[in-house]
């Protein structure tokens, strides 16, 4: 967020915060996460402890922190929120030139204030012993001119902490301190005191007489009503450790609970939902400019997988489950199946069921189901996918394993329906003439040559009457349709169905329709990489092939 984002710089709303006539209430924040609660919550401006700073950071409050090492935090606070942050910057950090270069690095970084106390580097907490050496007034007034020159928005303000009564030198040094820090430049003074009550303070602001803004922090006299401070005058009460405070409590809580329940059952509802991080972290805006930068996300291929068939083949194998399932090396066939798809870049994966339906439970698939998958072929399995039969899209055969590659490249082919064809089923048929193959014949034959691999091919024929002699392939089962050839298919289906043809017809038939109606089937050869499981001996080849 910009530093001078909403109406005037965030040095110029906090300077207005300390001349309203209003009081104002700064909440503590130490870390960007905590400053967008703060901002979140309503308040006006933030108090960036060093105390609480540091116990984030895992450090005491002794300037054991590096200075950089705080403007880090600050950075990340003032980038993560759009109101304005008082920085407890302690005693400068060293002297009147420390803080000359402390007040540039925080005009550059979006912070509108300083607040710096009259205490000695390494400074110690207010609220640890008694009597703490005190600066010198003079050489104190000298920083704040100093960083009152430094700064390079006008409106940038210091904030004077007097420490007189918190050091036990009493009401009048405290206010004598005060109206020399005054003089010397101070937008404002923060009058600390750690006694229960806030009697020294209200007696503070009565002497000081609105002479200029009163910050005050009721850390020890939390129970003074805030009207009080009105009535005294006071421009500012800071709430110095709050929130640092509670989130170690619940911290704790739940480290805890955590640790003796070994369960997150008890916390879950307790604490902020992973939604919230997300809401908080503003991913909403990421997304919003990857839509703007990156444009709209690349369309993923989505699948179909026809798996209703039982595969009696396989007799006792198939007794529970479909052969979609049947384990090939510790994982069901339609594992490997749906990781295989997810390689090559598809989105969305409908499986159709049909026998033993309750045995395909993969998480990440949506299944549709065919329930007469006993009387009803392939056609009308992936009929009852209808809904989701858009381009671009994969046409599977549930019971194919291939290679990566093979996907890959009918992907990337032009066309809208576009089928793979092995060109090596002859060396297959061959050794086993039992087998049956769904045998294609297209334009050309696979030759091989670098150059025909430039030249489309066209399947013109495809089903179980070709003989193996005259065919030039074995389609794999897997084909691709873009938009185009996703609707073509509906619109198929639906003449089936008009017909009467659908329910028993293969995919087969269906691609036969496509091509007598003129539509043009797109041919992808490979050579072997892939295969079908429909007998043990299929099986035992699956089993070797993962
Ligand atoms: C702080 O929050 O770091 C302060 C306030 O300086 S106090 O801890 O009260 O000193
Ligand atoms: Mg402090």
């Amino acid at each position: 967020m910009s530093p001078s984002g909403g109406s005037g710089s965030k040095a110029a709303r906090f300077r207005s915060l300390l001349e309203s006539p209003e009081l104002a209430f700064l909440m503590e924040a130490h870390d960007g996460l905590s400053a967008k609660i703060v901002e979140e919550a309503g308040f006006p401006a933030i108090w960036a402890s060093g105390l609480t700073v540091s116990a984030a950071l895992g450090v005491r409050d002794s300037n054991e922190a590096s200075w950089t090492q705080v403007l880090e935090v600050l950075e990340f606070m003032a980038d993560a929120t759009s109101i304005p942050i008082l920085l407890d910057g302690d005693t400068g950090y060293g002297n009147f030139n420390n803080v000359r270069r402390l007040v540039r690095k925080l005009c550059q970084r979006g912070v509108a204030a300083v607040c710096l106390e009259d205490k000695l580097f390494p400074k110690t907490n207010s609220f640890i012993g008694e009597h703490q050496p005190l600066a010198d007034p003079d050489e104190f007034c000298g920083k704040i001119k100093a960083g009152k020159d430094s700064a390079t928005d006008s409106d940038f303000s210091i904030v004077a902490r007097v420490e007189a009564l918190i050091a036990g030198r009493g009401l009048d040094e405290a206010l004598q301190r005060a109206e020399a820090y005054r003089a010397a430049g101070a937008d404002a003074i923060l009058i600390h005191s750690k006694r229960p009550t806030a009697d020294e303070i209200l007696a503070f602001a009565a002497e000081w007489g609105r002479r200029g803004p009163l910050v005050i922090v009721p850390t020890m006299y939390y129970a003074t009503p805030a009207d009080v401070f009105r009535r005294a005058g006071i421009s500012v009460v800071i709430w110095a450790n709050h929130n640092l405070r509670a989130a170690i409590s619940a911290m704790r809580d739940v480290s805890r609970r955590v640790r003796q329940e070994e369960s997150l059952v008890g916390v879950e509802g307790a604490i902020a939902s992973v939604r919230e991080v997300f809401a908080l972290a503003g991913n909403w805006e990421l997304e919003d400019a990857e839509r703007r930068y990156l444009g709209p996300p690349p369309i993923r291929p989505r699948a179909i997988v026809i798996a209703a068939s039982r595969g009696a083949a396989l007799g006792p194998l198939t007794a529970e489950r479909p052969k979609c399932m049947i384990d090939v090396r510790g994982q069901p066939l339609l594992r490997r199946l749906v990781a295989a798809l997810r390689d090559s870049g598809v989105g969305d994966i409908t499986v159709v069921r049909g026998y033993r339906k309750e045995a395909i439970d993969l998480p990440s698939i949506s299944t549709v189901d065919n329930d007469a998958y006993e009387t009803t072929g392939e056609a009308a399995s992936l009929a009852c996918a209808v809904d989701r039969l858009e381009g671009p899209c994969v046409l599977s055969y549930g019971d194919i394993l291939f290679r990566r590659h093979l996907l890959d490249r009918l992907l990337a082919a032009e066309g809208d329906v576009v089928v793979a064809v092995d060109a090596l089923q002859k060396n297959r048929t061959d050794a086993d003439p039992e087998r049956v193959a769904d045998l294609v014949g297209c334009s050309r034959p696979h030759s091989g040559n670098y150059l025909d691999e430039e030249e489309p091919v066209w399947l013109r024929q495809i089903g179980n009457d070709l003989r193996p002699a005259e065919a030039d392939g074995e389609w794999i089962g897997l084909c691709k349709l873009s938009a185009r050839g996703a609707a073509l298919v509906r619109a198929e289906l639906q003449a089936m169905r008009a017909e009467g043809t659908l329910e028993r017809a293969s995919l087969l038939e269906m691609l036969s329709r496509l091509i007598a109606a003129g539509h043009p089937i797109g041919v992808v050869y490979v050579l072997g990489g892939w295969l079908d499981v429909d007998d043990a001996f299929d099986l035992a080849r699956a089993r070797n092939f993962t």
